[in-house]
């Protein structure tokens, strides 16, 4: 959304290290990862603490993303979804490029499709991977092939989910995709299917992964590396599968 709104001079970007410790998200130079620029903060809860010093023992997680105004020195916002949202529209009358990602006319049905993809794609992919019994992993991998059949022939004849244009569904629906076949097949024992085997959902994939608003926020490097090396109930031992060979290519 940053870059279709042609926010970047609005909004700069930091990177986290990949790697997700004890601790949980740090500033780290790597590769395409960043220091802190503004308090050279190791980690990120050094700045949720800036707000709240108690923000952690109060029960909260520290996550990314993590909207902060540089004026104010506060938090915006650590829900993705409201940042979208808000990129969609606050910079408009400041020189924000045209298009309207979450248009009146269509938002009814744009908060249908992320209700139905929510908690069964973004959110299931998730509860599969960290599912605690057998029964609760069965009852989510159901739900999640549904959701994807259902979005395989939903998709035939369309580029878009919502009203033949791209709209904040598409966003928030890509950013779980485009890791599906890397990470989540295996990592989260998502492993019916990839999405290769479904040609429709391959295709809407690809078409907006050749966009270069959102090639230019993928890093496969930092997507592997991430799942596969922070979650040590998943993958003890840390090592990072080298496949699969996946073409993006249209
Ligand atoms: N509601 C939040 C959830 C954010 C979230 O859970 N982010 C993950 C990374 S995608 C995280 O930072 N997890 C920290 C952890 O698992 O300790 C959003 O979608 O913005």
């Amino acid at each position: 959304m940053r870059n279709l709104k042609g926010l970047q001079d609005f909004v700069s970007v930091s990177t986290v290290h990949w790697r997700m410790g004890k601790e949980s998200w740090h500033f780290e130079k790597d590769q395409n990862s960043d220091e802190d620029p503004l308090f050279n903060a190791k980690f990120l809860y050094e700045l949720y603490r800036k707000v709240d010093p108690n923000y952690e023992e109060n029960g909260r997680v520290v996550t990314v993303p993590l909207l902060w105004d540089k004026k104010t020195n506060m938090v915006v916002s650590n829900e993705s979804a409201d940042i979208i949202r808000m990129f969609n529209s606050a910079f408009d009358d400041v020189g924000a490029l045209q298009g309207d990602y979450y248009s009146e006319a269509l938002r009814t049905e744009i908060d249908a499709m992320n209700d139905r993809f929510y908690h069964s794609i973004n959110n299931g992919v998730y509860r599969c991977g960290f599912a605690k019994s057998q029964e609760a992993y069965n009852q989510t991998y159901e739900e999640l092939f549904d959701a994807l059949d259902y979005l395989e022939i939903y998709l035939k004849d369309k580029h878009y989910l919502v009203g033949n244009q791209l709209t904040e569904a598409d966003i928030r629906l890509f950013v779980t995709l485009i890791r599906f076949d890397a990470v989540y097949y295996s990592h989260f024992k998502c492993n019916k299917k990839q999405l290769r085997d479904y040609p429709e959902i391959w295709r809407y994939l690809r078409e907006l992964y050749a966009k270069p608003e959102f090639v230019e926020t993928i890093n496969f490097y930092h997507i592997k590396y991430h799942y596969y090396e922070s979650h040590p109930s998943l993958n003890p031992s840390g090592i990072v599968p080298i496949g699969p060979e996946i073409d993006f290519s249209l």
